[in-house]
């Protein structure tokens, strides 16, 4: 490949507000960026002749954060802190997993990104981690957003921590919702001191597929782990 390697991203979507607007997170294209990688912004609001057309050109994918996935998803109900739902965002964000799992395009699933990929291979949600499980831990921290809030520690052996160059992390922490039950072929690799999920992997799968609940585009400034994260896509992403 003579060009960089083009990484759709996922984008958020005002939810009963006007203007309705799709945005993202300026991070995520400059952390991207700093990779060598091109962002492409990938809204909802694409039609379907717009999605394949543009599927066609994209060799990585990052699954950004956001609002909730509709409970219904994972057959329940909702619970009252849910927010921000859009079942045209779930939509798009399920079928392109889909589409990156079966043809083996590197997958970087970050925070609602990670309980995206959970849900889309058949795994639930705790949908407010204070009232079930309950943590310690202030998962929603209102620290700026590239401020360590809590430790991460992942497993030994495994493909995140590669990736990462670390198994001791502190990261930020901006959900309220966690996996509950793991999708099929998801492996939990990196937990909270509380026990919540922080990271995964899958290694059944062909290609490069991982997922963090916490938020790495936030902290490439400072942080070699979260520029790795980044690096390993865009390195993986340029090779297919
Ligand atoms: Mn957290």
């Amino acid at each position: 490949m003579v060009r960089a390697p083009l990484i759709g991203v996922t984008t958020s979507v005002t939810v009963d507000r006007y203007p309705e607007r799709a945005y993202v997170n300026a991070a995520y294209l400059l952390a991207i960026q700093q990779a060598e990688g091109i962002p492409v912004p990938l809204p909802p609001h694409l039609d379907a002749r717009g999605r394949v057309a543009l599927w066609g050109w994209l060799d990585g994918l990052v699954l950004t954060g956001g609002g909730d996935i509709d409970p219904a998803r994972f057959g329940e109900p909702r619970h009252p802190t849910v927010f921000d739902l859009s079942p045209a965002r779930d939509d798009l964000e399920i079928d392109l997993t889909r589409l990156a799992l079966d043809q083996g395009v590197p997958l970087l699933a970050i925070c609602r990104g990670l309980q995206v990929l959970n849900v889309a291979l058949g795994g639930t949600l705790y949908q407010d981690i204070p009232s079930e499980p309950g943590s310690v831990i202030n998962h929603s921290q209102k620290e700026p957003r590239h401020h360590p809030t809590h430790a991460v520690k992942v497993q030994e052996g495994t493909r995140l921590g590669a990736v990462l160059g670390t198994l001791d992390l502190e990261v930020n922490s901006f959900h309220h919702q966690a996996i509950k039950r793991l999708g099929g072929g998801l492996r939990a690799v990196a937990l909270a001191p509380d026990g919540i999920i922080e990271g995964v992997d899958m290694p059944s799968a062909p290609g490069f597929v991982l997922g963090v609940q916490w938020h790495p585009e936030d902290l490439v400034g400072q942080d070699a782990a979260a520029r790795n994260l980044f690096s390993a896509l865009v390195a993986v992403a340029k090779g297919r």
